[in-house]
Protein backbone atom coordinates (compact mmCIF):
# COMPACT_ATOMS: atom_id res chain seq x y z
CA UNK A 1 0.00 0.00 0.00
CA UNK A 2 1.47 3.34 -0.89
CA UNK A 3 2.32 5.95 1.99
CA UNK A 4 0.42 9.22 1.91
CA UNK A 5 2.55 11.71 2.70
CA UNK A 6 0.75 15.52 3.73
CA UNK A 7 3.45 18.52 3.65
CA UNK A 8 4.04 21.36 1.69
CA UNK A 9 6.86 21.66 -0.81
CA UNK A 10 8.23 24.94 0.99
CA UNK A 11 7.90 23.81 4.71
CA UNK A 12 11.37 23.55 5.96
CA UNK A 13 10.41 20.31 8.59
CA UNK A 14 8.48 18.90 5.26
CA UNK A 15 12.02 19.30 3.86
CA UNK A 16 13.20 17.58 6.25
CA UNK A 17 10.93 14.03 5.96
CA UNK A 18 11.10 14.48 2.03
CA UNK A 19 15.03 14.41 2.17
CA UNK A 20 14.74 10.83 4.23
CA UNK A 21 11.62 9.78 1.39
CA UNK A 22 14.39 11.18 -1.25
CA UNK A 23 17.37 9.64 0.24
CA UNK A 24 16.46 5.74 -0.18
CA UNK A 25 13.68 6.49 -3.62
CA UNK A 26 10.98 5.48 -1.39
CA UNK A 27 8.01 5.88 -3.23
CA UNK A 28 4.99 7.74 -1.73
CA UNK A 29 1.89 9.53 -2.59
CA UNK A 30 2.70 13.90 -2.40
CA UNK A 31 -0.43 14.89 -1.15
CA UNK A 32 0.24 18.17 -1.80
CA UNK A 33 -1.48 21.04 1.49
CA UNK A 34 -3.05 23.36 -0.53
CA UNK A 35 -6.51 23.16 -1.75
CA UNK A 36 -9.47 22.71 0.58
CA UNK A 37 -9.77 18.93 0.24
CA UNK A 38 -6.01 18.44 1.29
CA UNK A 39 -6.50 20.36 4.17
CA UNK A 40 -9.82 18.83 5.30
CA UNK A 41 -8.06 15.55 4.98
CA UNK A 42 -4.61 16.75 7.30
CA UNK A 43 -7.49 17.86 10.02
CA UNK A 44 -9.26 14.69 10.43
CA UNK A 45 -5.67 13.21 10.66
CA UNK A 46 -3.93 15.64 12.92
CA UNK A 47 -6.34 18.19 14.46
CA UNK A 48 -3.30 20.35 15.06
CA UNK A 49 -2.99 20.53 11.66
CA UNK A 50 0.65 20.45 11.71
CA UNK A 51 2.89 19.05 9.05
CA UNK A 52 4.42 16.87 7.72
CA UNK A 53 2.16 13.87 8.63
CA UNK A 54 2.48 10.12 7.04
CA UNK A 55 0.04 7.83 6.73
CA UNK A 56 0.94 4.03 6.31
CA UNK A 57 -1.65 1.83 6.30
CA UNK A 58 -3.91 3.35 8.01
CA UNK A 59 -0.80 4.35 11.13
CA UNK A 60 -1.17 8.20 11.05
CA UNK A 61 2.59 9.29 11.69
CA UNK A 62 3.35 12.99 13.00
CA UNK A 63 6.62 14.77 13.61
CA UNK A 64 9.54 14.68 10.69
CA UNK A 65 12.05 12.86 13.30
CA UNK A 66 9.32 10.29 13.95
CA UNK A 67 8.32 9.73 10.52
CA UNK A 68 12.29 9.42 9.86
CA UNK A 69 12.59 7.08 12.61
CA UNK A 70 9.12 5.18 11.05
CA UNK A 71 10.63 4.83 7.56
CA UNK A 72 14.06 3.55 9.08
CA UNK A 73 11.86 0.51 10.78
CA UNK A 74 9.17 0.12 8.02
CA UNK A 75 10.78 1.20 4.59
CA UNK A 76 14.41 1.44 5.21
CA UNK A 77 17.15 1.00 2.35
CA UNK A 78 20.51 1.04 1.49
CA UNK A 79 21.17 4.68 3.61
CA UNK A 80 20.79 4.34 6.89
CA UNK A 81 19.46 7.82 8.26
CA UNK A 82 20.11 5.93 12.60
CA UNK A 83 23.28 4.17 12.97
CA UNK A 84 22.83 0.75 14.28
CA UNK A 85 25.01 1.33 16.93
CA UNK A 86 23.17 2.59 19.93
CA UNK A 87 25.93 4.70 20.93
CA UNK A 88 25.68 6.63 17.79
CA UNK A 89 22.50 6.79 17.38
CA UNK A 90 22.38 9.24 20.47
CA UNK A 91 24.60 11.16 19.00
CA UNK A 92 22.53 11.52 15.57
CA UNK A 93 19.53 11.97 17.95
CA UNK A 94 20.95 14.74 19.94
CA UNK A 95 21.48 16.80 17.09
CA UNK A 96 18.80 16.43 15.62
CA UNK A 97 16.89 17.70 18.59
CA UNK A 98 19.57 20.74 18.55
CA UNK A 99 18.83 21.81 15.16
CA UNK A 100 15.01 21.71 15.79
CA UNK A 101 15.08 23.25 19.23
CA UNK A 102 17.73 25.95 18.74
CA UNK A 103 17.71 26.32 14.96
CA UNK A 104 14.07 25.87 13.30
CA UNK A 105 12.53 27.53 16.66
CA UNK A 106 14.14 30.87 16.91
CA UNK A 107 14.18 31.11 12.96
CA UNK A 108 10.39 30.39 12.63
CA UNK A 109 10.00 32.02 15.47
CA UNK A 110 11.27 35.64 13.19
CA UNK A 111 9.41 34.44 10.67
CA UNK A 112 5.89 33.92 12.39
CA UNK A 113 6.72 37.73 14.06
CA UNK A 114 6.70 39.06 10.23
CA UNK A 115 3.74 37.26 9.56
CA UNK A 116 1.86 38.77 12.30
CA UNK A 117 -0.31 42.23 11.82
CA UNK A 118 1.95 45.19 12.80
CA UNK A 119 0.13 46.02 16.05
CA UNK A 120 1.08 42.15 17.67
CA UNK A 121 4.83 41.93 16.52
CA UNK A 122 6.89 40.86 19.61
CA UNK A 123 9.97 42.56 18.76
CA UNK A 124 11.64 41.64 22.70
CA UNK A 125 10.73 37.85 21.22
CA UNK A 126 12.61 38.54 18.27
CA UNK A 127 15.67 39.64 19.33
CA UNK A 128 16.03 36.89 22.11
CA UNK A 129 15.00 34.22 18.72
CA UNK A 130 18.51 36.27 17.03
CA UNK A 131 20.50 36.08 19.72
CA UNK A 132 19.96 32.27 20.04
CA UNK A 133 20.55 31.73 16.54
CA UNK A 134 24.30 33.80 17.03
CA UNK A 135 24.71 31.44 19.91
CA UNK A 136 23.96 28.17 17.96
CA UNK A 137 26.07 29.08 15.07
CA UNK A 138 29.12 29.81 17.12
CA UNK A 139 28.74 26.61 18.61
CA UNK A 140 27.93 24.77 15.48
CA UNK A 141 30.69 26.16 13.74
CA UNK A 142 33.36 24.90 16.32
CA UNK A 143 31.77 21.38 16.19
CA UNK A 144 31.80 21.65 12.22
CA UNK A 145 35.31 22.45 11.77
CA UNK A 146 35.93 18.48 12.49
CA UNK A 147 33.05 17.12 10.74
CA UNK A 148 31.72 16.59 7.42
CA UNK A 149 28.12 15.93 8.70
CA UNK A 150 26.42 16.66 11.93
CA UNK A 151 27.20 13.37 13.61
CA UNK A 152 28.42 9.96 13.45
CA UNK A 153 30.57 10.45 10.71
CA UNK A 154 28.03 9.73 8.08
CA UNK A 155 25.11 11.73 6.78
CA UNK A 156 22.29 10.76 9.41
CA UNK A 157 18.57 12.07 10.55
CA UNK A 158 20.72 15.35 12.05
CA UNK A 159 21.24 16.34 8.43
CA UNK A 160 17.90 15.76 7.30
CA UNK A 161 17.39 18.28 10.34
CA UNK A 162 20.25 20.71 9.70
CA UNK A 163 19.69 21.06 6.39
CA UNK A 164 16.28 22.74 6.13
CA UNK A 165 16.77 24.74 9.22
CA UNK A 166 20.21 25.96 8.08
CA UNK A 167 18.71 27.22 5.22
CA UNK A 168 16.10 29.40 6.22
CA UNK A 169 18.06 30.41 9.06
CA UNK A 170 20.24 32.18 6.99
CA UNK A 171 17.84 33.79 5.00
CA UNK A 172 16.48 35.06 8.47
CA UNK A 173 19.51 36.13 10.33
CA UNK A 174 22.82 35.64 8.32
CA UNK A 175 25.34 33.86 9.36
CA UNK A 176 28.31 35.87 9.63
CA UNK A 177 30.85 34.70 7.53
CA UNK A 178 33.53 34.61 10.48
CA UNK A 179 31.46 31.12 10.85
CA UNK A 180 33.15 29.70 7.90
CA UNK A 181 32.91 25.98 9.39
CA UNK A 182 29.30 26.46 9.20
CA UNK A 183 28.38 27.91 6.13
CA UNK A 184 30.83 25.18 4.33
CA UNK A 185 28.43 22.69 5.96
CA UNK A 186 25.10 24.28 5.11
CA UNK A 187 26.59 24.42 1.30
CA UNK A 188 27.80 20.82 1.85
CA UNK A 189 24.09 20.09 2.90
CA UNK A 190 22.65 22.20 -0.10
CA UNK A 191 24.94 19.87 -2.72
CA UNK A 192 23.61 16.84 -1.36
CA UNK A 193 21.38 15.45 -4.24
CA UNK A 194 18.86 14.27 -1.82
CA UNK A 195 18.75 18.18 -0.48
CA UNK A 196 19.09 19.45 -3.46
CA UNK A 197 15.67 17.80 -4.78
CA UNK A 198 13.56 18.89 -1.55
CA UNK A 199 15.29 22.44 -1.40
CA UNK A 200 14.58 22.72 -5.72
CA UNK A 201 10.73 21.52 -4.71
CA UNK A 202 10.33 24.59 -2.69
CA UNK A 203 11.61 27.05 -5.64
CA UNK A 204 8.11 28.11 -6.93
CA UNK A 205 7.26 29.65 -3.31
CA UNK A 206 9.81 31.65 -2.52
CA UNK A 207 7.61 34.50 -2.57
CA UNK A 208 5.94 33.36 0.37
CA UNK A 209 8.82 34.20 2.25
CA UNK A 210 8.22 37.01 4.14
CA UNK A 211 11.34 38.56 4.95
CA UNK A 212 12.02 38.87 1.42
CA UNK A 213 13.76 35.46 0.35
CA UNK A 214 17.31 36.43 -0.83
CA UNK A 215 18.45 36.00 -4.77
CA UNK A 216 20.92 32.76 -4.01
CA UNK A 217 20.61 29.20 -3.04
N1 LIG B 1 7.43 19.64 15.51
C1 LIG B 1 6.85 19.54 14.18
C2 LIG B 1 6.81 20.94 13.58
C3 LIG B 1 5.99 20.99 12.33
C4 LIG B 1 5.74 22.42 11.90
O1 LIG B 1 5.85 23.38 12.66
N2 LIG B 1 5.37 22.54 10.65
C5 LIG B 1 5.01 23.86 10.13
C6 LIG B 1 5.44 23.97 8.69
S1 LIG B 1 7.21 23.99 8.57
C7 LIG B 1 3.51 24.00 10.21
O2 LIG B 1 2.82 23.03 10.36
N3 LIG B 1 3.02 25.22 10.12
C8 LIG B 1 1.60 25.48 10.11
C9 LIG B 1 1.13 26.10 11.41
O3 LIG B 1 1.93 26.47 12.24
O4 LIG B 1 -0.11 26.20 11.54
C10 LIG B 1 7.67 18.56 13.33
O5 LIG B 1 8.80 18.26 13.69
O6 LIG B 1 7.17 18.05 12.31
Amino acid sequence: MTLKFYAHPFSSYCQKALIALYENSIPFEYRILGDEKTLAELAALWPLRRFPVLVDEGRVVMEASIIIEHLEIYHYGPVRLIPQDPQAAIEVRMMDRVFDNYVSTPQQRVVYDALRPVQVRDAHGVSEAKAMLEKVYEWLDARMATREWAAAGQFSLADCAAAPSLFYADWTHAIDPKFGNLIAYRKRLLAHPSVARAVDGGRPYRHFFPLGAPDRD
